[in-house]
This record gives structure tokens, sequence and C-alpha cells, in this order.
């Protein structure tokens, strides 16, 4: 709850995040997948036995999904289909979850859109 609350405080400033360290490799990672246009990494935080983030490799004012725009159909497009081979590698392409939080009052805390993958275990619903 509090880590929740303190996350939602977190604001939506435009500024770098910690994704542009891992994008770069000075943040290391444990990278699923990766191609021209996005990365797939293990969330430091597992809410699952399988947790990865799909991120665009270039931000392109996605710092939301709220914030998304017609220019941005292929890239979301593109991630939604990485999730999908990320599912398929982690080997729970048969069951899984995407979740993307958008704004402070989905708890957001990194303004640099990612897909959470979240898998292998049975998944609840709704989500909190
Ligand atoms: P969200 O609350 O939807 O903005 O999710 C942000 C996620 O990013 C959260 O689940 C934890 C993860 N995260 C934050 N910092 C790092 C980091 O430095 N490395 C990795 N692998 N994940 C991070």
């Amino acid at each position: 709850e509090a880590a929740a609350r303190a996350s939602a405080t977190e604001v939506d400033s435009g500024a770098p995040t910690i994704f542009d360290k891992i994008i770069s490799k000075e943040i290391p990672s444990t990278i699923v997948y990766e191609d021209e246009k996005v990365l797939a990494f293990r969330d430091i935080n597992p809410q699952a036995p399988v947790h990865v983030l799909v991120i665009p490799k270039l931000r392109d004012g996605l710092t939301e999904l709220g914030k998304a725009e017609p220019c941005h159909e292929d890239i979301l497009g593109h991630l939604l289909h990485a999730s999908k081979i990320v599912a398929e590698k982690e080997g729970i392409v048969d069951g899984f979850r995407v979740v993307i939080n958008s704004g402070a009052s989905a708890c957001q805390s990194v303004y640099h859109l990612h897909l959470h993958v979240l898998g292998g275990r049975q998944m609840k619903w709704p989500p909190g």
C-alpha cells in the first residue's frame, strides 16, 4: 500500500528515466528479447515467476500510454507483438497477462512507456 502510494506520487516530467540507462546498458539488466525497436528485460521487483518489461528504445513522447498519438500506432503494435514473442520465449504463451500502468492513479512509476508481461502462476481477476 505504502509503496503503491509512493510510486503514485511520481510525476511525468518528461525527464530521462532509469530506462534510458538500461537501454544504453549503463545499468545492467537481464535482457530476454531485443530488436531494433524494443527491449525486453526482467523487472527488478517481479510480481510473478515471469515478469518482463517491454519498452520502446525510442521514447518519442510516449512517457505514458495516455499520451499516445496516431503517430505511435506502429510502435504500439510492435510492443504488443514483442510481448507475445517474450511470452513464447518464456514458456507462458498459453496463459499470460500484459499490463500497462498509465499515470499516477494507475501507480505508474517510470515515465517511459512499458508493458508488463506477467505469468508462470495463476493470475487473479480483478487486479488491484
Ligand atoms: P510501473 O509501476 O508500471 O511504472 O512499473 C515500473 C517497473 O519498473 C517496476 O515494476 C519496477 C521496474 N524497475 C524500476 N527500476 C528498474 C531497474 O532499474 N531495473 C529493472 N530491471 N526494473 C526496474
